[in-house]
This record gives C-alpha cells, structure tokens and sequence, in this order.
C-alpha cells in the first residue's frame, strides 16, 4: 500500500521500530531559532518587538499591529485546563527492551515478547492532589504513566506507585476526588488529604481501608520518582497467538530499589524546593544517572481465578506474591529529558484503553470506568478529539481511518472518500485479519441481568488492610501511626476521627490503640460496623472466602525489600577554610567510585583553602541550601575548618537535622566535636586521636589516625543503607 501519509508521519514504520522511532518523529516537529531572524506566526520578518505601533510615540495603539495582536492574543491563550487530577507531573523519554522472548507464550504483545525490540517509551509521574504548582514532596500517591510507542500502536500503562486503589467502582471517583481536593468554599488545603471533607469519605468507605494504611505509609513521601515502584493495579488480560486468556498484573520495580523521605524533611522541602521531585528526574538524566526499572508480571490462570480469598477484579486487593510470583520481562530506561514541557509533559494524554493486540481490559468495575473518562477528561484539556495528533501522542506506526474534522485537526487526508464501505477509494483503508495485526476483543462470555450493584466477593475490607499492617517492620509501623497522628490530627470532627479509629480497631488493635492516644479519641471496644456507612461486612462468597490466603506478605514492605546501593545519592561536605585536604579528596574519590555525587558547602559560595594552602571551589552556600537536600553528609577534619563551622548556626543546624532525619554522616578527628555540639546523641564515637573507624546507626567517625580508605568505605556502606531507622528512638533525636 502506497505510503501517504502527512509529512508529520513520514518517519514513521509500521514494520521496525527502534528506539529512536519517536525521536525521529519528533525532529519533524522541533524548532530551533539558531541564526534565524524573528518571524511572526505567518513566517514574516519582524524588525522591532520592543514597542507596539502607536499614532505618536505617546498616541494610543494602532488596530493595525499585526504583529502586537498577533503577540498578545497567543500569550492570553496560552494555557489549557490542567488535568483535573494528577495535575502536577514530569515526564521523560527512554525505551522499553524485554530480558528475552519468556513472554511469548502468554501474549502476542510485540515488544513485551522480542529481545531485540527497543521500544521507545515516554513516562510521565506525578503526585495526584496538587494543582500544577503544588510542591513535589507532599504526601499522596504518584501517578506512573507509560506510553509505549510499539510497532502495533500505542499502549499506555496507567499506573501509581501504590498497587491498590482507594474505591472498587469508578461511580465513586468523583466523591473520592471531590472529598480529597480542597474544600470549595475556601479551596483548601491544597495537595493534602488532611482535611475533614477526606477523612469524612473516608470514614464512610471502609473500602478504603487497605489504600489508606498504604497511603500513610512511606510510599507517600517518596525520596525520588527514580526510587519508587509502579503497579498497573488493577488485573489486566494477556493473550497469546492462540487467543487463550491469562490475568496479569504488572509491576514496575526501581533499580535503585524504594526509598522514602521522612515527614520532617518532606514539608520543609515543600518549602524550600517545591520542585524536588522534578529536579531531581532531570538532574539524573543530565547526568546520565539513567532511571531503570524493572517490568514484572503476575500471571494467572483463568481456570485459577476464584482460588484466592479476594477477587482478582477488585482493585483494593494485591495478589501477594507468595501465592503468585513475580516474573521479570524487560526493563525500562528513561534517558531523555523533553524538549519542552508543555508540549510534551503537558500534552502527554495517557488513557488505559490504549491497548494492543495481546493486552485487554477485564471486568473490574473500577477499570471499566476508567475506560471511559481518560479520553473525556482530554476532551476537556485540548478542547478537540484531535489531541492525538499532538506529535507526543503520535504513535510511531502508521494511522489511516475516516476520522476527520474537528478544532486544530493536522492530517490532510486526501480524496473524496471519508467512509466506510467505500468501493470508490478502492475499499481503503482495509479491514485488517487477525493475522495481520488487528485487534480484537477477547472473547469472554459475559451474561447477567442489569443491576446497579457489586458483587459480594468485593466486601472483605479489612483482610488486606491487616495483612499490610503485619507485614511491616517496627519503624515502619511507626511512620504509619505518625503519619495518621498528622492526618487525622488536622481533623476537626472528633466524630470523624472516632469513626477511623473504628476502623483501624478492625484492621489491628495494636494499629488503633497507636492512632487513637495521638488523636484524642477512644478504641471502641464493640465497634458498630453498621455506623460506618452503606456496605455491611457480610459474608463474602464461599469460593472467595475459602481461597488461598497468607497471613504475611514480605514483598509490601520496603524495609524487607531494601536494595543498597549508594548509586546517584547526594552528599554534602561541609568546610571551611582550614579543611584537611587529602582527606576530601580520598572521601571524594571513593564517593565517585560508589557511584555518589559530593557537593561542597559552606557560609559563603567562592573558593575555599585547606590547612596546606589547596583551594576548592564551594558548590552552595548555606542559604541556597540545607540537609534536607542531600542524602548524607560528610565533614572533614581540620582544626580550623571545624572551629569555624562550629561558630556557625546553620552548620551545627545542617549536621543536627541530617541526624533527625536518620541519614548517613561522617566525620574525622576533630570534626567529632561538631556532632556533640549538633546533639548527636546516643552514638558510639571513636576517639579523634585513634587509629579507629566507628560506624554506629549510620555516624562514622574515625580518629586521625584512622585508614582513610577503611574510613570511606564505612561511610558507603552507611549512605547505601539509605536511613537508619533505629536512631529514632525519642532519647537519640533531640528537636
Ligand atoms: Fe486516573 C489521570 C492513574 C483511577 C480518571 N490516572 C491519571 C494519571 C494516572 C492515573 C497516573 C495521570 C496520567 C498522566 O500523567 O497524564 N487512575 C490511575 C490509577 C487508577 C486510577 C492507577 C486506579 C487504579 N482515574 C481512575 C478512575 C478514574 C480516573 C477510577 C475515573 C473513572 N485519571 C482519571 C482522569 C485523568 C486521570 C480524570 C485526569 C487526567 C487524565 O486522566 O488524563 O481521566
């Protein structure tokens, strides 16, 4: 078949797709202004933009300026209705590539089953509350969206790092969001849960439950976008060359494993760098600290569809992975920032329903609902049902149908023939076989009689909630009970706050009796199930009940889960002149080897001399800067470099909170002096003059006559352990 499509579509190939195809693609569209003149939207020339056309240099404006209409009119249109939910978000390209061709035998999804298939991907995160100028670190859960730019079209995986969800049926959406966002008498608080509308929903929703111990978990507070995980949540379909069907669930894990922020840290970074998410995606990949994520798959057979004690189409519950295993099939690199953020980030319109060959939907109610708002809600954002011919929402293969006018529409299809049947465009474009690539449906026998209702199999709304609850260790339970003292503290109405303690007494008393003495209100000892709303605990199904359960499930906490690595990790030196200079560099150097970056910090920006008259040059001074962005710190020896930071308050300050915040810290020699000032309490030193390495919850300290090496390495080790946990025992953290 002749190729004739736009100029737009040109590069693309049905046939071969690389993981350049989109890049490609997208050169089509860029601008670069490199030696060219100023020209207007027309493409003429312009000499002057400073001042507009005026009858006297002190006259009114003139109708006649082109030029300043044309100018003005674009800027007060400039903007689009951010996206009602997920608002805030940053994106990036990379490519998908499967481990080998083990996929093949559960779906005919191309690029999830060819080894040698680089598919070009762009990823979009982004926290779900928030308007677009909310800062990154609140709690709440992120949004994991991938568009994958395969050979058979566009499929988008669209997911959060949290694999369950807070409502079984989308009817509910609208209340849960309407409840989450901020009030509409007074619009707030802005991108936080902890306000009464939330708290009221959800203490009417025991469904909720289990979403809610994930939320309040440090699954809220993420370190990174790179260092979180990301479910497809609900259980999707595979099929294979043979049409036979399988569920699946799919999982995106970080390389760099799952890491959080703690509470402290997480508001004041709101503060002090409400972008910290975004910046910290972008830095990576101009550095070339690549994000990589794992893609895994639980499969499952039909024929073991009622074997659990949950229904698999109930998006509340996860399968956990003692009873079924994950499968690694392909990792995703993310290498690429975009060349534009509103064309790109902003643009990007994900939608569950983008689905190809080999992938399908199943009858989760709440997956269902989505299918049918993404493309409404784009609707609403681009004002045209031609957003997908926004060059980000192109797909690589090649497009040709009968769609076609509408606002902005970019393809010119050419001749009279815009229907279908048509014997007059020679019946083109043709329908397509099975065999050449057309979708089609799974054919699952549906039959039942209308009802608005949900099946019994949805009501069990505590197991998992308790089955989370278990599977963490002490400090995380802690978090959670922190968390929840903070959430539900901000909660006027006693009543509500009651309610949830109800709750949680069902989930777990230990739980109950936490969150209850922080928040002034009782555990009820015959909690009334029935105050709590519309849904009665009544007895699930039998063939639900009676499934396959575990009591534990390790793979939910990230403590259990911790992968160490001390790869792309921030750490601050702080000095003053007077440092040891050797020293610095060896810690440095073994810093860079690990994979870490270092960054100097002191009073004032400008070139900093060591006690043997070497200069290095300060990165950031204390007032563009603090802990709180770094994930450990280091302070070299060095009788007046330690004396001077000493008399500084932000540096005792810096070297105090990085202990609160249970980070990595390292010092020689006299700089063991700055930790006491700083309140480093209940730690084990080693003597400043000895030849001794001590590494005590995650404070190394070496005497001066320590091993330099041995001194870096201990440091490393403590800065790949992330935090640690258990210097938050109240005696050791002073506030
Ligand atoms: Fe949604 C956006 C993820 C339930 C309706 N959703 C959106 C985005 C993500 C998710 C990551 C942002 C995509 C982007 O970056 O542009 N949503 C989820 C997950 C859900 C979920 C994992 C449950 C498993 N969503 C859900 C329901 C509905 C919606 C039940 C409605 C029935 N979601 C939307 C939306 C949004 C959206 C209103 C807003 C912007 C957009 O779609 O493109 O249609």
């Amino acid at each position: 078949m002749e190729n004739n499509d736009s100029p737009n579509q040109r590069s693309s190939n049905s046939s071969s797709v690389d993981e350049s195809s989109k890049n490609r693609q997208l050169e089509d569209f860029r601008e670069n202004p490199q030696d060219q003149y100023m020209t207007t939207d027309q493409g003429v020339r312009i000499s002057h933009t400073d001042d507009s056309l005026k009858a006297g240099s002190r006259g009114p404006l003139l109708m006649e300026d082109f030029h300043f209409r044309e100018k003005m009119t674009h800027f007060d249109h400039e903007s689009i209705p951010e996206r009602v939910v997920h608002a805030r978000g940053s994106g990036a390209h990379g490519y998908f590539q499967p481990y080998d061709n083990s996929m093949a035998d559960f779906t005919k999804a191309k690029f999830l089953t060819d080894p040698n298939t680089k598919t070009p991907v762009f990823v979009r995160f982004s926290t779900v509350v928030g308007s677009r100028g909310s800062a990154d670190t609140v709690r709440d859960v992120r949004g994991f969206a991938t568009k994958f730019y395969t050979e058979q079209g566009n499929y988008d995986l669209v997911g959060n790092n949290i694999p369950v969800f807070f409502i079984q049926d989308a009817n509910k959406f609208a209340d849960l969001v309407h409840s989450i966002k901020p009030d509409p008498d007074n619009e707030m608080p802005q991108a936080s849960a902890a306000h009464d509308t939330f708290w009221d929903f959800a203490s009417l929703m025991p469904e909720i439950n289990h979403m809610i111990l994930w939320l309040l978990s440090d699954r809220g507070i993420p370190r990174s976008f790179r260092m979180m995980d990301g479910f497809g949540v609900h259980t999707f379909r595979f099929v294979n060359e043979a049409g036979k069907g399988r569920f699946v669930k799919f999982h995106w894990r970080s390389k760099l494993g799952s890491h959080s922020l703690v509470w402290d840290e997480a508001q004041k970074l709101a503060g002090k760098d409400p972008d910290w998410l975004r910046r910290d995606l972008w830095e990576a990949i101009e550095m070339g600290d690549y994000p990589e994520f794992e893609l895994n798959v639980q499969i499952v057979e039909e024929e073991d569809e009622f074997k659990f004690n949950f229904d698999l189409l109930d998006a509340t519950k996860i399968i956990p992975e003692e009873l079924v295993p994950l499968r690694p099939i392909g990792k995703m690199i993310l290498n690429r920032n975009p060349d534009n953020f509103f064309a790109e980030t902003e643009q990007v319109a994900f939608h569950p329903g983008n689905l190809i060959p080999g992938i399908d939907v199943t009858n989760d109610p709440l997956l269902q609902g989505r299918l049918f708002s993404y493309i409404d809600t784009q609707i609403n954002r681009f004002n045209s049902a031609n957003f997908g011919e926004v060059p980000i929402n192109r797909p690589v293969s090649l497009v040709h149908n009968h769609q076609g006018a509408g606002f902005m529409r970019q393809t010119i299809n050419k001749g009279k023939v815009n229907y279908w049947p048509n014997s007059l465009g020679n019946g083109c474009p043709m329908m397509a076989p099975e065999n050449k690539g057309a979708y089609v449906h799974y054919m699952e026998k549906v039959e039942g009689q209308k009802v608005r209702a949900r099946s019994e199999s949805f009501n069990d709304h505590y197991s998992q909630a308790t089955l989370f609850w278990n599977s963490m260790t002490e400090p995380e339970k802690k978090h959670i009970v922190k968390a929840a003292h903070f959430e539900l503290g901000k909660v006027m109405s006693k009543e509500i706050r009651q309610r949830m303690v109800g709750h949680f007494s069902k989930v777990s008393m230990d739980f109950a009796q936490r969150v209850a003495e922080g928040i002034g209100v009782e555990v009820p000892k015959d909690f009334d199930q029935k105050s709590t709303g519309h849904y009665e605990d009544n007895d699930a199904s039998r063939k639900i009940k009676d499934g396959k359960s575990v009591k534990e499930t390790s793979f939910v906490s990230m403590e259990k889960n911790k992968i160490e690595t001390a790869k792309s990790r921030k750490v601050a030196i702080l000095l003053e002149d007077g440092y040891d200079y050797c020293e610095v560099v060896q810690v440095k150097q073994a810093l860079k080897e690990a994979g870490a970056h270092a960054k100097i910090v002191s009073k004032f920006h400008g070139m900093r001399k060591s006690s043997t008259g070497e200069e290095i040059e300060t990165d950031k001074s204390h007032i563009t800067t603090g802990s709180i962005m770094y994930d450990a710190i280091y302070i070299p020896e060095g009788e007046k470099s330690i004396e001077a930071l000493l008399k500084e308050g932000d540096a005792v300050h810096f070297v105090n909170e990085a202990f609160k915040h249970c980070k990595a810290i390292a010092t020689s020699g006299n700089g063991i002096a700055l930790l006491q000032k700083a309140e480093v309490i209940g730690i084990d030193f080693a003597d400043k003059s000895s030849e001794k390495v001590i590494s005590d919850k995650g404070v190394v300290t070496a005497g001066k006559e320590a091993d330099a090496d041995e001194f870096a390495s201990q440091f490393i080790e403590a800065i790949k352990k992330h935090r640690h946990w258990n210097r938050e025992e109240k005696s050791m953290v002073p506030s």
